[in-house]
Order: C-alpha cells, then structure tokens, then sequence
C-alpha cells in the first residue's frame, strides 16, 4: 500500500489544551504521525511520498468560502494583536447569540469558526492544515488512479470540521474533501466509514442532506463523551439525505467483541449501499490505553479490523484521524493496513 506523507505536519506543534481545569501540552502532537510513519518503513508497507499541491476549490465544495478564507489568515491577525503563544478561541455563538455576524477581531472570529478550544494555531498550523488536504486528495488520487488503496498519513486529523467551523484537533475535514473530489473524478457513491472513537460530527453535518456519500460512524456514546451533541443513533439523514447517515454509539468501556458487531452491522449497511470507494476515517483511539478515551480494544484487534474492511471487495482510501497512546498509534494504525493486506 502507497503512503502520502508530508513533514509540513511538524510546524503544527507546541499546543496547549485545557485538560479537566488545567493547560497541558496538546494529546494531538507532531510524534503521533512521527509514529506511524516510523511503524509503516519498519514493516514495509510500501512507498511513502510526498503529496502535490492542490487548490481549494474541492475543499469549497465541502466548506464554506469565508471559513476557508478566514484559515491561513488566523497567524497573521493574532500576531498583528500582539500576541505570541498560542491562538485559541474562548466565546462561542452558542443559543441566543448570533451565530449570522462574524465579528472583526480575531477572538472573536476564532470563536465564531469553532465550536471548541481544541483548535489551536501556531506559526506552522496553517501549512500544517494545508499539507494534511493535499495529503488527503494525493493519497485518494492514487485510488482513482486503480490501486486498490492508499493511505493518506494526515496530520492534523478531520473529522470534526465542519462547513464552517474546526474543533477536536480538526481545521480543514480531510475525508470529507477526499469523499468530494472521488464524486468529482467518477464515483456515483462514497461511503465514508468513521472507526475513530470519537463521532465524526463534521463528516455527518457536511453530508447529512445528500444520498451520494453515505456516512458510518463507530463512536462513544455523545451522552458520555466528546463531542457530545451529536453522534446519538437517531440521526439518520434529512432530506435527500434521509436514511444515508448511520450512528452507533458505544458506551465507555466498550470492547472489541461489541464494537466488532457495530463493524459488522455497518459493513451491511455500506454493501447495501453499493458505493464504488470507502473512505476510512482512520482514529485508533479505541485503544485501551489511550489516553483521552474509554474503549478496550487490543492491539489484536487493529488487523481484524483492516480484513473486515477488506473484505468489502471495494477501493479504499485510509485517511488518518485520532490516536493518542504515542507509542502504540504506529503499531495499531499500520496493525489495520497490514490486516487490510491479508499480511
Ligand atoms: N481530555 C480526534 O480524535 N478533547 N479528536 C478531549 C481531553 C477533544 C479528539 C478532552 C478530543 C478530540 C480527531
Ligand atoms: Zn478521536
């Protein structure tokens, strides 16, 4: 299997979060991608590259137009107030506030395209932003072109962005701008299968009107866990969309012998669907030492995971999410490609 990879990743770097009332280093850090590539040259996966440039305009398609204005300019502004550390959002247009009026100075707009704080920038994190898009649309180039998969290595992850707003690690919706261009190339029908713990609410909200992407999320139940208002299995799709968007929500402490029958159960519901690709929103935070998470799955179960998803019998493109147990996010991520490889 073919790896895009971009070290433009690396500048993204030095974020702080709020973790349970205290500022902690960011979980989404360079050496998680650092990891995996380390982990997919030390078995041999297949060759790595670097991706090529891409314009904007799928990305337009999938987002809004002053969001994605509004991105490379977040440095600029922040320094021109005079900061230096970290950009970070702190008020949100929430109920009964106007969510209509982008404001004109820079805390304000990090507020208003954002839905939380887990979106920091530094100097590096738009270019970072961008490499991950090019990432994404390079590695699902090669699928287009007849291999039967890629791996797109993206960094920083996607699937919580939405049409107009970033949040959970996500700026530009990697998947969703992949999905898009394969639409554009010839694909009647995408699937986008979400096995990250968290819900892909970004995926979900840019698809949720429309039958030619269908959307499968595995995730923890919004009830317990982040991002809390959306994922819940009641939300199939409205409008033309209606039926083509499938949730199941897991609780904590989840292990792999339940989380394998939503797989299972979801891997139905893409064969009913016939799409002509997979997108696979690739989080390996279900992991039972992640660190911000609370499913149980082994690192045995990483490969069944990828023959499962083979077994479709469709091209696929993997494009990395979440993963934060550092150490073992290079052995579980490639652990689904080696498996997908009947290897
Ligand atoms: N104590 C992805 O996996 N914050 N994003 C969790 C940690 C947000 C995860 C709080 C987690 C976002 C792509
Ligand atoms: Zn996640």
């Amino acid at each position: 299997m073919r790896t895009v990879y971009s070290e433009k990743h690396a500048g993204h770097a030095g974020n702080l979060e709020l973790v349970a009332g205290a500022i902690v280093p960011a979980f989404e850090m360079p050496s998680r991608a650092e990891f995996v590539l380390a982990r997919l040259k030390a078995v041999g996966l297949g060759p790595v590259e670097a991706p090529a440039e891409h314009d904007l305009s799928t990305a337009a398609k999938v987002h809004r137009k002053d969001f994605l204005d509004f991105l490379p300019t977040v440095w600029d502004r922040w320094t021109a107030a005079g900061r230096t550390g970290t950009a970070l959002p702190f008020t949100w247009p929430t109920r009964g506030l106007r969510g209509d009026k982008p404001p004109a100075f820079i805390d304000g707009l990090l507020g208003y395209y954002s839905f939380d704080a887990g979106i920091g920038f530094v100097e590096g994190t738009w270019s970072a932003i961008k490499a991950s898009h090019d990432t994404a649309l390079s590695a699902a180039a090669l699928v287009a072109g007849g291999e039967r998969s890629a791996f797109a290595l993206c960094r920083p992850p996607g699937h919580h962005a939405g049409a107009g707003f970033m949040g959970g690690y996500c700026y530009i919706n990697n998947a969703a701008v992949a999905a898009q261009w394969l639409r554009d190339t010839g694909a009647k029908r995408v699937t986008i299968l979400d096995v990250d713990y968290h819900h892909g609410n970004g995926t979900q909200e840019i698809f949720y009107h429309r039958a030619d992407v269908q959307v499968i999320n595995l995730h923890a139940d919004p009830m317990q866990e982040y991002p809390y208002f959306l994922g819940h299995a009641d939300e199939h799709g409205a409008g033309e969309g209606e039926g083509f968007n499938v949730n199941y929500p897991m609780p904590w402490g989840t292990t792999f012998e339940t989380w394998k029958a939503a797989l299972d159960d979801g891997c139905a519901r893409l064969l009913a669907y016939a799409p002509d690709v997979v997108v696979v929103s690739l989080g390996v935070d279900t992991f039972e030492r992640d660190p911000i998470s609370r499913f149980k799955l082994t690192t045995d179960a990483y490969p069944v995971i990828g023959e499962t998803i083979a077994r479709l019998g469709l091209p696929t493109l993997f494009v990395m999410e979440g993963g934060y147990a550092v150490e073992e996010i290079g052995v579980n991520a490639v652990g689904v490609l080696t498996g997908f490889e009947g290897r």
